[in-house]
């Protein structure tokens, strides 16, 4: 890795103007590397930008430059763009931003920042860490390869990406180096109160109601040993929720001491379902199933979407589940 910090950084160093975007739909390790990140090239005097092509979910507001991030299209029509640098995003399509890419009058030098295990290697450079927790532990070790002080504001944007794939330390991704590299950062002038209130403090009674809903409806599929539930467009409408809030209900399915596997079924608004897997069982990879869906991410936890309605596509899931076995 630290030869791959060392080409970053160079490319950096020498860019004329460089794009960051973080996957869509960002959870808050997308959204705390991409602002450690441009916490540093804001010190460095470097010309950049950020763009995501979905909105930025709001209870993140109060992490410093979220309010930066752009949904402007035209911000790609700058045409000192030289490099665009893509965090914790296993491909293009999932960043949202293949579209754009392409269409570009002239080639950029893309540099791919992830540790999703089904990371497609999509960019010029790949710093893609599969046993790093997050993306946020990735950069940590960037910085500290390339001698970058970590300062307080890039320590709280580290630390809402460790906290969120760690699930607060206590899912799978959880390490010695996880934990350290944690206090390390409170040690930095990380505000560890501030990303708990961000990500974990943060739900209306409404969300607590729409996940009793989501949760009344668990059942077990007793042959494939997979419990599931799902939550559709109108629930998010009857309670005037985003639909952002689904990552904490599949995160707090683990939990679960029943089954091999939890399943979410969310329905999306083009009436395609997207289906979010969560397991803590050490014989299981549920990225290897949701690959074969078209989807991606981690063993522990993964995801992917495919055609609706809700029942055709829960078939289909456990169809392909019943004829592989989970282990
Ligand atoms: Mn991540």
């Amino acid at each position: 890795m630290y030869r791959i910090s060392k080409q970053i950084h160079n490319k950096i160093i020498d860019a004329k103007h460089i794009l960051l975007i973080p996957h869509q739909n960002p959870d808050g390790d997308a959204l705390g590397s991409l602002t450690a990140f441009k916490q540093y090239l804001h010190k460095i005097d470097k010309p950049h930008t950020a763009f995501c092509v979905t909105d930025v979910p709001q209870n993140f507001r109060d992490l410093h430059h979220v309010d930066s991030i752009s949904s402007d299209q035209s911000i790609w029509q700058n045409p000192n763009i030289d490099v665009v640098i893509v965090f914790d995003s296993g491909d293009l399509h999932y960043a949202g931003i293949d579209k754009y890419i392409a269409k570009l009058p002239k080639q950029v030098y893309i540099i791919n920042i992830d540790h999703h295990a089904t990371n497609e290697n999509y960019g010029h450079l790949n710093m893609v860490i599969t046993s790093s927790s997050s993306t946020a532990e990735t950069l940590y070790n960037f910085f500290k390869h390339n001698d970058i002080e970590i300062d307080n504001k890039m320590a709280t944007s580290l630390l809402a990406g460790l906290v969120t794939d760690t699930d607060f330390y206590t899912n799978g991704a959880t390490s010695l180096s996880s934990l350290q590299i944690t206090s390390k950062l409170i040690s930095l002038g990380g505000d560890f109160a501030l990303i708990k209130d961000i990500i974990f403090k943060n739900k209306t009674i409404n969300v607590l109601k729409l996940w009793g809903i989501v949760l009344s409806r668990l059942k077990k599929h007793q042959e494939i040993d997979l419990v599931y539930t799902y939550l559709t467009q109108e629930d998010l409408d009857t309670y005037g929720v985003s639909e952002s809030i689904s990552d904490g209900i599949s995160n707090f399915l683990n939990n679960l001491n029943d089954g091999e596997v939890c399943l979410l079924f969310k329905e999306l608004p083009d009436n395609k379902i997207k289906g979010s897997f969560r397991t803590t069982k050490d014989n299981v990879d549920v990225s290897a199933i949701a690959k074969e869906l078209g989807g991606g991410g981690h063993k522990k936890a993964a995801g992917f979407t495919i055609d609706g309605p809700l029942k055709e596509a829960a078939r289909t899931v456990f169809e392909l589940i019943k004829n592989k076995n989970l282990n």
